[in-house]
Parts: C-alpha cells; structure tokens; sequence
C-alpha cells in the first residue's frame, strides 16, 4: 500500500509544483488530495496528466493522509501544521512558521538527511527558505572537505518567491513601462520592472531583512551553527529561479580546482564552469530543473583560503517543492508507517 498525500495549498505557486513533481516522483503513492482554501474548492489542479478537484482545508479529514506537504502560507501553518499533526499525519511545511522551532527538523536532504528523524517530536518537518536551500547544498561539500568559517551571499532573487500577485504585478509594470501607462506599485515597495530592490520580508531591529536573518539562522541549524553568513537579499525583476554570488571563507586551503571537481561529483549540483562567453548558468536556463547549478568558481585574490562562486536554482523546485517532495522519500525510505488514526489503516 503506497502513501496518501495531501498538497495543502495546492494552487499556489509553489503547491502546483509540489503536484508535478509528486506524479514524476518514484514515491509509492496510492492516493493525492488537493487540498486549499474555500474559495478555491471545486478549482481544479493538474496532478501528472490527471486533474484534481480542490477540496476544503477547513473540512477535509487528515485521519486518512499519511503526509501533508504544506505551501499555504505562515499563518495557515501556524494554525493548520498541529492539527493535521494531532490527526496523525506527518506535515512538510513550506512556512517560515516552524524552521526554528527546536523540536522541529529543518531539512534539505543532501545536507543534513538524518535530522529527518526528529519529525517523531511534533510530526512536522520543517523546508527551509529557498535562498537558503540552495546555498546550503552548495556549502556542504566544501565545508566537509575545507570547514567553512565565513559566508558572504548577496542574492538575486525573482518575483516568485513572493507568490503569483508578484509575478502578475512584474508583468504589468512592465507591459506600463512599454505602453507609457502609469501605475504605483502594490506588492512591492518600489517599481520593480526594469529595478532591483534591497528588501525581501520585513526589517529586523538589526537593519537585516528578515531574508537575510533567515539565511544566517537557517544555515546554522542546518550546515553548522559555527558558520558565520552574511547576506543581501535582493528583489530583482525575474519571474523564476534565484541566483546567488557566495564568497566562501575556508579554515583550510582549497583551490578552485579541487572545489569544482568537489562540486561537480556532489548530489544535487551541477558546475557549468567555463571562462569564456556563455560558461555559466543563469536563472532562465534554470527554471524547471532538480539541479542547482554552479558557475563561476574562482579564488578570492584578496583573501587566504576564500573562494567565490555563482549558485543558481529554480526557487519553486529545489527551493521548495522538490526538497519537500525529497523530504517525503526520505521518510518513505525509513519506511514510515501510515497514519495509525486512518480508519482503514
Ligand atoms: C522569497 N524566499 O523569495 C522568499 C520566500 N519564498 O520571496
């Protein structure tokens, strides 16, 4: 008998891509529910070459799910994450909700795999943010090998990771710019079409974005809580895929050399590394692909023991649901046990 899943938040963003990748994945699944919010139900969401009707999150009986992969948002999560829990399934939440919560694992598979295991405290696993997912994956073979001491990330990051409103108001900005229509932005603080913008959540007291303290935290918990980061998170006018510029310093030596064949021959990254025109990846080329891509690599001539590298991944994918839907194999891979409270268990 496979897993029954609910995508709670499944017309979203980020939970049509958690379908998608559910019906391409190798995951024994024997049944998937569309799950969101009331004023969706009835909306129908493609699932492979299926189509699912959305069903009410306010009604639905998670007794009879064995997973609940969650995109719907923080305060959704808040509420929803422990009930679904108390109903016996294991939730995967997307929400910045969690992710700090000592009782709750933060995961990205190829980093830190067997923190999974802390899902028996609470029966929820938290996903990180995506600019963090992606750095990490980086990170983790280099620091294995040279022990990381010093991150300093400045992100470029697209208009999704904010949802669809971002995505439709890029477009309209600039279809504006084009047709001398005026317009005042809505979402964002400042225009963003043909702009970038230095603010991605809201400000901390330290002058940080709540990004950019999310990024330090997060690779704490998951990588190493000795790896100091640093990070600018901007907001700039790409529809998918966020990319990163990471200056890496290294308690030991490592050339650029030895950390491009490292990288190359590490799970989840793939290097395209060439010093000529068109050797590297950008966030177009990304968009729809597993892998995180890495170009750029070179040694920081200003510093001992610092390399800097260019890290790009598509945000909806790797950055969410693909490590949720990773995140799910893993558990099924230490065989977890269908939800004992289902009343055909
Ligand atoms: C963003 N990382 O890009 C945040 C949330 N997905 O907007």
């Amino acid at each position: 008998m496979g897993y029954r899943i609910a995508v709670v938040g499944a017309t979203g963003n980020v939970g049509t891509e958690m379908l998608t990748i559910l019906s391409e994945s190798d995951l024994d699944v024997e049944k998937v529910y569309a799950v969101a919010s009331r004023k969706s139900v009835g909306r129908e969401v493609s699932y492979g070459d299926k189509e699912l009707k959305c069903v009410d999150l306010e009604t639905f009986d998670f007794t009879q799910v064995d997973l609940a992969l969650m995109s719907a948002g923080g305060e959704v999560s808040k509420i929803w994450s422990p009930k679904i829990a108390a109903a016996g399934a294991i939730v995967i939440d997307n929400s910045s909700t969690w992710r700090m919560d000592p009782d709750v694992p933060l995961v990205v598979p190829e980093v830190n795999a067997d923190a999974v295991d802390g899902y028996k405290k609470k029966g929820i696993i938290a996903n990180p943010n995506c600019s963090t997912i992606q750095m990490v994956v980086a990170l983790k073979p280099l620091h294995d090998r040279a022990k990381i001491k010093r991150v300093v990330v400045s992100t470029y990051q697209s208009v999704s990771g904010g949802g669809k409103k971002n995505m439709d108001e890029l477009w309209l900005q600039t279809k504006g710019i084009y047709s001398n229509d005026q317009f005042q932005p809505v979402n964002f603080t400042k225009q963003i079409a043909f702009n970038v913008i230095p603010h991605i959540d809201v400000f901390m007291d330290s002058g940080d974005t709540k990004e950019e303290w999310k990024m330090k935290a997060e690779t704490m918990k998951i990588l190493d809580p000795k790896v100091k980061v640093s990070a600018t998170c901007v907001r700039v006018p790409t529809f998918v895929g966020h990319a990163e510029s990471i200056n890496i310093e290294f308690e030991e030596e490592l050339s650029a050399d030895e950390a491009r064949e490292l990288l190359r021959i590490s799970p989840g990254l793939m290097v395209v590394d060439k010093q000529e025109d068109g050797g590297y990846v950008t966030p177009v080329e990304c968009v729809g692909e597993y892998a995180t891509f890495i170009s750029r690599i070179r040694e920081d001539s200003t510093q001992d023991n610092t390399l800097n590298l260019w890290c790009v991944s598509d945000n909806l994918r790797k950055g969410a649901a693909l490590n949720t839907v990773q995140i799910a194999e893993l558990l099924a891979n230490r065989k977890l046990p269908r939800n004992a409270k289902s009343k055909a268990a």
